[in-house]
């Protein structure tokens, strides 16, 4: 994990075209297999003590099993969020001199869940001042596919910075929030387990329902540029923490990546 991901000059200008790439093989072999059973063991140890069925639960956890901020709880997850080849990935697409770790995620869909995650853009949930360099690395676990609710991207959606955020939980129709992108073809992504998509903060996108036997197990690390400031918008990895408007978001939470 220490070892860099090799990027061409393409792949760099196709992600900042597009405002998203797919990455063959970021992760193999046996380190795979630790990453994927370190996240899928602290997910489902998580999940295993909400009792809740499912109709009990919120809109947006009926999406999908979101566990935020692994890191911090379970020592076996901690490498693969902290990994310098993810993060230098990250480093080079976005273009900035230094990242940070802004939160990861385990976004686990559960077999035969019928909901679709809506399209929508990431930044407008996060409490940035700036919105511009922010993305995550969507990273298969198991093996993504449009039977299991792989993603889709709208291609050059991130250069609308000031559309109308779409509430994961009360979606609207993406044409009816950016009629600009009526006639742009979204593109589908299908990933084998160890790849990864990364996506602009601002680029739409989209992930369909599971309808296949098995948990759909994907493992999201969100980055910002160093420098990145406060806004003061609720989040629930900003609040309680004492945060001024203007403030950098530095460690202990989110880390400078070596990278
Ligand atoms: O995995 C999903 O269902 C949605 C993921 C997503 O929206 C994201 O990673 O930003």
């Amino acid at each position: 994990l220490g070892q860099e991901y090799p990027l061409t000059e393409d792949q760099i200008s196709a992600y900042r075209r597009d405002g998203f790439i797919a990455l063959e093989g970021v992760i193999t072999g046996a380190e795979l297999q630790a990453m994927r059973d370190a996240v899928a063991g602290a997910v489902e140890a998580e999940d295993r003590e909400d009792l809740r069925p499912m109709d009990e639960r919120s809109a947006c956890e009926q999406l999908f099993i979101q566990k935020v901020n692994l890191w911090q709880r379970h020592e076996a997850v901690k490498p693969f969020v902290m990994a310098r080849r993810f993060a230098s990935i990250a480093r080079r697409l976005a273009g900035v001199p230094a990242v940070r770790l802004w939160h990861d995620q385990g976004l686990f869909k559960k077999p035969h869940n019928g909901r679709a995650t809506p399209w929508h853009q990431d930044v407008h949930y996060w409490p940035h001042q700036q919105m511009q360099h922010q993305l995550s690395m969507w990273l298969a676990l198991k093996d993504a596919t449009v039977e299991n609710g792989c993603m889709s991207f709208v291609p050059g959606s991130q250069k609308f910075p000031d559309l109308e955020p779409i509430d994961l939980c009360e979606p609207k129709d993406l044409y009816k929030v950016a009629p600009q992108l009526k006639g742009v073809r979204a593109r589908t992504c299908e990933l084998k387990a160890g790849s990864c998509t990364f996506h602009h903060g601002l680029c739409f996108h989209y992930a369909g329902p599971n309808r296949s036997d098995q948990m759909r197990e994907a493992f999201v690390v969100i980055y910002m540029p160093d420098g990145t400031t406060y806004s003061k918008l609720s989040h629930i990895c900003t609040d309680g923490g004492g945060w001024q408007v203007g403030q950098p978001l530095t460690e202990p939470m989110f880390p400078l990546l070596g990278a």
